[in-house]
């Protein structure tokens, strides 16, 4: 209570004097100011968010074509450059963009696949890496911080889709200290693993629906983080829907759809409700759960995905919205978390065509069951002002991110417990690569709760105070990083790296 209570009242304070903001220093940043996300800030930095067009509708995101001869192999480019969106009328916004849109082109590939993707980095002098989010892939091919492609060069990931994979992943950047801002300014897009034989009816379709966040200046273009961002993670001023924003879908009524909702922003927690349409979630970050389950609502942090099946059988018009979330705000500026319309879904009166019931199993899993090691990663927010400034810190176990340390050493194929304690004052989604981990346990407040159902996970909200209890086994050696994907606070530290032993 009592660092929190400090930690305002140095905002404040701060606030009040727009030059006691240039003394602000954090270690690796540029010069910033101080404003908040809504632009409520000091003198000549104020401005109003731009206005959107609302109710286009809705774009399904470019495939990514594959350009092998032969099935069983996926092969294709990928190119991450400068590029110009256009999200407001006669104004161009300069974007970073994977082969000229964002989200990048949509990666379909099937279970038992190989992939071949040559990233070519043409982002003016920036390194940068493709970050495989979720997926099964060797350490030396998922893009970790410590494989840079330098600016202007190529390099190929090639790696397998073993069988039983299928599920919603998505491939983001993740080079040292620029992951924030190569995602924010729109590198990200969605890689959905098919089955070869999936239970779901294929009359329910597969949308992918990738929220990311956007913050635009009345010029058009992005303004840079500021610390109120670096603190919380950038939180923008409109949650956009495959780069649209609340754009429109119509359906027959009783229309029947399997939508794959991923949680691209930098820091934004969705907790999203459906009006006038029912939600049955079936799949998590993973793929399928084992059965169907209803849900009135859902809470997705950053970097987490979802998949349901939303029944629209009421004519008329079915939204989706966001609903209040309190996930720890430090300073000013909290966003208006609730009533965002992110969707509307015009149903006519037109009956769709009978649709097939959903299966009442989806795929048998596996728990994962005896830990031969217990780990603690604790996880806390330090502040401290000294002669040149404010300090932060956001640490694991003490400490904050260094590429030449070891953090934890594994074995390959031993199952873990792994217990993660957010000791912080805001909630911190903890997400571990090369592998998918099953949530055992929460526990907050004393009082501890299991999971409502069994489910693969990369990524899992850790609410401030509480504690999650994951098992989680890597298959493969080499070096995997974990950390929490509010992604200014990767930045800053908040990650740590797993040697995985053969
Ligand atoms: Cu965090």
């Amino acid at each position: 209570m009592h660092r929190r209570g400090f930690l305002v009242a140095g905002l404040a304070a701060a606030l009040s004097g727009s030059r006691a903001l240039a003394q602000m220093k954090m270690d690796g940043m540029p010069d910033m100011d101080m404003g908040d996300h809504a632009g409520h800030d000091m003198g000549a930095m104020a401005q109003a968010p731009a206005a959107l067009p609302e109710g286009e509708t809705l774009r399904q995101l470019p495939l990514l074509a594959n350009e092998a001869g032969r099935p069983g192999l996926f092969k294709a480019r990928l190119t991450a450059e400068a590029a110009k969106a256009r999200f407001v009328e006669d104004r161009d916004t300069p974007i970073l963009a994977y082969n000229g849109t964002s989200p990048g082109p949509l990666i379909e590939a099937y279970e038992g696949d190989r992939v071949e993707i040559t990233f070519a980095n043409r982002i003016a002098g920036e390194q940068s890496t493709i970050h495989w989010h979720g997926m099964p892939v060797p350490a030396d091919q998922d893009g970790n911080p410590m494989d840079p492609v330098a600016a202007g060069a190529d390099r190929v990931y090639a790696f397998e889709l073993p069988e039983g994979s299928a599920g919603s992943y998505w491939y983001h950047p993740h080079p040292h200290g620029r992951t924030a801002e190569q995602v924010y300014r729109g590198l990200a897009g969605a890689f959905v693993v098919k089955a070869k034989a999936d239970p779901v009816p294929a009359a329910y379709g597969d949308t992918v629906l990738m929220f990311t966040d956007l913050r635009l200046a009345a010029d058009g273009t992005m303004p840079d983080n500021t610390m109120i961002d670096m603190m919380n993670g950038r939180v923008g001023d409109h949650v956009l829907v495959n780069g649209q924003k609340n754009p429109k879908l119509a359906l027959a009524a009783g229309a029947k759809r399997r939508l794959r909702l991923y949680n691209a922003t930098n820091a934004r927690f969705l907790r999203l409700a459906f009006a006038n349409a029912t939600m049955t979630v079936i799949g998590s970050d993973g793929g399928l759960l084992e059965a169907p389950v209803a849900a009135d609502e859902i809470l997705l942090s950053p970097a987490e995905r979802i998949e349901l099946v939303v029944a629209f059988d009421q004519p008329g018009t079915a939204t989706l919205t966001t609903l209040d979330y309190d996930r720890g705000w430090m300073g000013p500026g909290r966003p208006a978390d609730a009533g965002l319309t992110l969707l509307t879904v015009d149903v006519s009166d037109t009956p769709a065509e009978a649709m097939p019931p959903l299966p009442e199993r989806l795929r048998p899993i596996a728990p994962l069951g005896g830990p031969t090691v217990n780990r603690r990663l604790v996880f806390t927010e330090t502040m401290a002002m000294n002669p040149t400034g404010m300090e932060m810190g956001f640490l694991i176990n003490g400490k904050a991110f260094d590429m030449g340390r070891v953090d934890i050493v594994a074995r390959a194929g031993e199952t873990e417990l792994w217990e993660i304690v957010n000791q912080a004052d805001m909630d911190h989604p903890f997400h571990l690569h090369g592998t998918q981990f099953q949530v055992v346990e929460r526990e907050r407040g004393g009082h501890v709760a299991k999971p409502p159902y069994l489910a693969w996970k990369d990524t899992v909200n850790v609410a401030r105070g509480e504690t999650v209890r994951l098992l989680t086994r890597q298959e493969r050696p080499g070096a995997r990083m974990y950390h929490c994907h509010i992604l200014e606070h990767e930045q800053l530290g908040m990650m740590g790296l797993v040697d995985v032993r053969a």
